[in-house]
C-alpha cells in the first residue's frame, strides 16, 4: 500500500508538533522532527553567533531522510520548507497562529527579546507560506489557523480525511 507523505511548516510556536504528534498516532503515519532528528544525529554545519543556534546541514538531513520519504507515510515537522525535494511531498500544510497569541507561546518558552521578535515578524511577513508557495506547486500548499484548541481538532480531522482519500485514490 502506498502511504503520502505530509509536510508540517511554519514559524516557531505555531503548533506543528503539537499537531504532528497527534495526527501520526491517530492515522498510523510515521512523525518526523526534523529539529530533534538533527540533533540526535549532530546535522549541523558550523553555529550562528548571531541567532546563536547550530546551523542544519540541509545536505544531511536530505540524506539521512531520503529512504523513509522514498517509502511514504510520513509526516515532516520543521520551520523552513525550501531544502527539501519538492517530490517529497503531497501535501503541505503551513500554520498561522495571531500575533498575540504567538507572542505568548514564544514568551512562555523564554525566547529573549531579539527572538521574540524575529520569529513574530517571521509570522507577519508570512515568510514561510512564501517559502512554501515558491518551493512547492501552490495547489498542494494550504494554510491552517492554529490559534485554539477547536482549530487543533479541525486540523487533525480535515488532515486525516484528506489522508484517507488520498490513499483510496493511490491504492485502487
Ligand atoms: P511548533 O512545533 O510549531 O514550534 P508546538 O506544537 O510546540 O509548536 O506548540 C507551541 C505551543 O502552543 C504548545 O504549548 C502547544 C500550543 N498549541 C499548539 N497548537 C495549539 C492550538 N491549536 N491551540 C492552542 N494551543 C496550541
Amino acid at each position: 500500500m502506498v502511504l503520502p507523505n505530509i509536510l508540517l511548516t511554519g514559524t516557531p510556536g505555531v503548533g506543528k508538533t503539537t499537531l504532528g504528534k497527534e495526527l501520526a498516532s491517530r492515522s498510523g503515519l510515521k512523525y518526523v522532527n526534523v529539529g530533534d532528528l538533527a540533533r540526535e544525529g549532530q546535522l549541523f554545519d558550523g553555529y550562528d553567533e548571531e541567532y546563536d543556534c547550530p546551523i542544519l546541514d540541509e545536505d544531511r538531513v536530505v540524506d539521512e531522510l531520503e529512504n523513509q520519504m522514498k517509502e511514504g507515510g510520513v509526516i515532516v515537522d520543521y520551520h523552513g520548507c525550501d531544502f527539501f525535494p519538492e517530490r517529497w511531498f503531497d501535501v503541505v500544510f503551513v500554520l498561522r497562529t495571531d500575533n498575540n497569541i504567538l507572542y505568548k507561546r514564544l514568551e512562555t518558552r523564554g525566547y529573549n527579546e531579539k527572538k521574540l521578535k524575529e520569529n513574530i515578524q517571521c509570522e507577519i511577513f508570512q515568510v514561510l507560506y512564501e517559502e512554501a508557495t515558491s518551493s512547492y506547486k501552490e495547489e498542494i500548499v494550504h494554510q491552517l489557523p492554529s490559534n485554539k484548541p477547536e482549530e487543533l481538532e479541525d486540523n487533525i480531522n480535515q488532515i486525516l480525511i484528506w489522508i484517507e482519500q488520498w490513499i483510496k485514490d493511490h491504492n485502487s
